[in-house]
């Protein structure tokens, strides 16, 4: 990539250019079951994908992954995080605690203008990854893909979902989607990624705290009365949210999408259980942290969505 900066009424313009020769690669940070999933993906279609690694001194990962019954290896290439060769496409994959110091570690690789796309789960850590990367194209993806890790590189695709991917300001598909309708895995460009990452969050939020508090499986918040009471409180204070965010359509649905989601994933465990579970830290701040933030900002009660932000956060 090469770009010229000009000066239009003292605005200072800076221009792009992406040379048309530049093969396609994507580097993904973030190995954990979505990761995995798109740099087989990716690979799959003969696009150079590299997994960058932090923890670990680079190895290539032998990856096993299970899909549609079926069982196979496949080889993927990995480099150190503190690696020097330059990145311009990445797809973050990680923790949503975790965005900003993992894009930190790869800060002195991403190319003037490079294409970073964060498909994390919650809210409330864009503005300070373009704070710590100002130069970088950002993009949010959100997906409903189920997959779930069973060995350190072992991974099952239990569930097929969807994709949405768009730009913060409404625009057409980037020109790296293209492959993406490819992939074997549905992924959809959208003008309108905020609601669709905003009725992610409500979902988590209806979903992810109960299951973790009361160590169940996602069908039990509609199976047990006392819980299921519980989803739709959460849902109408949810609701009240969102209307005053301005997302009319969640506001509108949540109660609805959230019980079809805990129908159709009634065996799942969620992945904040799985985070408890593991002794993990959860997303906790970004879901329910970030929907009790905005109801304050926005004067609107809250109560039982605080009351387990704070049963989550001391647990
Ligand atoms: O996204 C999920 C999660 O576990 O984080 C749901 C939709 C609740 C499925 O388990």
């Amino acid at each position: 990539m090469t770009s010229s900066a000009g000066s239009n009424n003292g605005i200072v313009c800076r221009c792009y250019y992406r040379e048309t020769h530049m093969p396609t690669s994507w580097h993904i940070l973030g190995a954990g079951a979505i990761g995995c999933l798109f740099a087989d993906a990716l690979t799959a279609q003969g696009i150079t994908t590299t997994l960058v690694l932090r923890d670990c001194a680079a190895s290539a990962p032998l990856l096993t992954l299970e899909r549609d019954g079926k069982t196979y290896n496949r080889q993927l290439a990995s480099t150190p995080a503190s690696a020097a060769d330059q990145i311009s496409r990445l797809l973050v994959t990680t923790k949503a605690y975790d965005v900003v110091s993992a894009i930190g570690s790869v800060r002195h690789r991403l190319a003037l203008g490079a294409d970073v796309v964060l498909l994390v789960n919650g809210l409330g850590y864009a503005d300070q990854v373009a704070q710590i990367a100002p130069d970088i194209t950002l993009y949010s993806a959100t997906t409903t893909e189920g997959v779930f890790r069973r060995g350190p590189w072992d991974f099952c695709h239990a569930g097929q979902g969807v994709t949405l991917v768009g730009a913060m300001t409404a625009s057409a598909p980037a020109d790296w989607f293209t492959p993406w309708q490819n992939l074997g895995l549905k992924c959809r460009w959208t003008e309108s990624i905020e609601p669709a990452l905003w009725h992610k969050l409500a979902i988590n939020c209806a979903i992810n705290p109960l299951t973790a508090i009361h160590r169940c499986q996602n069908g039990a918040l509609a199976t047990r009365p006392e819980l299921a009471a519980q989803v739709r409180q959460l849902c109408s204070e949810i609701a009240r949210v969102s209307a005053a965010a301005g997302f009319e359509s969640t506001a509108n649905n949540i109660e609805h999408d959230a019980f079809t989601v805990i129908e159709n994933t009634a065996e799942n465990r969620s992945s904040m259980l799985q985070d408890t579970l593991a002794d993990r830290p959860t997303e906790i701040d970004f879901i329910t942290g970030h929907l009790v933030a905005r109801a304050d900002q926005l004067g609107v009660a809250a109560p039982l969505n605080s009351k387990l932000l704070e049963q989550i956060r001391h647990a």
